[in-house]
């Protein structure tokens, strides 16, 4: 499909990572792109593309040339005016970025992990409890959704009414990081209705006095930030917090239901756990792609952006790219999984992405101590989303031991 200008591998307008035909089976097109070279031009939407491991890292690890405060989805801040404030932790440069970054890394430290992990376990036994009672039940609104509405949100201390609202937002924040196509639109239809509720969520007095989002507004007490970065900051837990996680909860199901001899090996050797999910992740990594910007003229492999070119960077395909993993398509929960991408790399690396871990892995720990197999209880239906990999539908039974 790909097709040389020059030296320059480009790819028709009809291929659009964006697409209908691409989301609806994106595998075997995220390996077209790969394979087409290591930085393709995207005629669909003037932007450049990679699939390849290790020009992604190489990308992620230059900040000052491939910037964020330009945006992360197609839309460039410094010529299209974003529909949100943009993020202070997300769509920010240093330094303001790494001030931010240290308020809420600080926020998410070990130890105020480790005092979240009793609730979690509590939580996710409940959880797993109450979907074996069930029987066949479908897992997507009733599980995987569930779990970080109630255990998240509660660790950042928002209200509880309303809750479904962020299911929205997220929805919002991470669709319209592509083109303005339907999915954009649609994902923003309710949007007035949904920032009111976020934003009133963010705010000092909505949120709980011993939660994640009370810490962020000490720090504004203490004069590192202002009270609106507080809010901003608050607003960045809810952003990235409940769909990823949802995500990675669904994605995990549906894998082990696919792949019982894996669920079966893992219940055998549960030491396996943080490799499984990470392999996961991998495998069908929650958060697809984002695109970076360029700050200036830059030469990379062979080929020379001008400045504020968008690069979108597929991690769904360098997380499946035969030039770093051996096998690449094959879940296989014993091979070393680390070095994906599923939480980026560099400056900006998922900052939460030790919660995220608790998360899965306590949840997992649970389904090893009552879930014999996973089994499809009708036609699992993955979403058409134009940043997330999950599904819209997974019908499950959880099978008692
Ligand atoms: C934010 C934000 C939004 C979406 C994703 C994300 C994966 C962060 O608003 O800061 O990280």
């Amino acid at each position: 499909m790909a097709e040389q200008i020059g030296t320059v591998p480009s790819l028709p307008p009809s291929f659009d990572p964006f697409g209908d035909a691409f989301l609806g089976d994106p595998h075997p097109h995220l390996e077209t792109l790969r394979e087409a070279g290591p930085l393709v031009y995207l005629k669909a939407h003037d932007a450049w593309a990679t699939g390849r491991h290790d020009v992604i890292a190489q990308i992620l690890s230059d900040n000052e040339t491939f910037c964020s405060g330009r945006g992360v989805g197609l839309a460039n801040f410094a010529s299209e005016k974003p529909w949100r404030t943009p993020s202070l932790l997300l769509e920010t440069d240093p330094p303001d970025h790494t001030v931010n970054r240290t308020v809420i890394s600080r926020a998410l430290s070990p130890s105020v992990q480790r005092g979240l992990r009793a609730e979690f376990e509590h939580q996710a036994d409940s959880f797993v409890a109450d979907a074996m009672r069930r029987g066949a039940f479908e897992a997507v609104d009733d599980f995987c959704i569930r779990v970080p509405l109630k255990v998240f949100a509660d660790a950042v201390g928002v209200p509880e009414t309303g809750r479904a609202h962020l299911i929205a937002y997220g929805n919002m924040v991470f669709n319209t990081m592509g083109p303005e196509n339907d999915r954009y639109r649609r994902a923003m239809e309710n949007h007035e209705a949904v920032i009111a509720w976020v934003s009133n969520a963010c705010q000092r007095a909505s949120l709980t006095a011993d939660g994640l989002g009370t810490m962020i507004y000490r720090a504004a007490d203490e004069e590192t930030i202002d009270e609106a970065s507080a809010a901003l900051i608050v607003r960045s837990f809810l952003s990235a917090g409940i769909d990823t996680t949802a995500a990675a909860t669904a994605n995990l199901l549906y894998l082990f239901a696919r792949h019982p001899e894996q669920w079966a090996k893992l219940k055998q050797d549960p030491g396996l756990t943080r490799n499984a999910i990470d392999e996961v992740l991998r495998l069908e990594s929650p958060f697809q792609c984002y695109f970076r910007t360029t700050t200036g003229p830059v030469r990379i492999d062979g080929v020379t952006l001008a400045e504020n070119a968008k690069v979108l960077l597929c991690l769904g395909a360098a997380n499946r790219d035969r030039r770093r993993w051996t096998e690449p398509d094959t879940f296989d929960i014993a091979r070393k999984a680390t070095g994906h991408l599923a939480f980026g790399m560099g400056i900006h690396g998922c900052v939460g992405q030790m919660l995220a871990r608790l998360e899965l892995e306590v949840l997992v720990t649970a389904m090893l101590e009552r879930v014999a197999a996973f089994e499809f209880a009708g036609e699992p239906v993955w979403t058409k989303h134009n940043t997330l990999r999950t599904l819209d539908a997974l019908p499950l039974r959880f099978v008692p031991q």
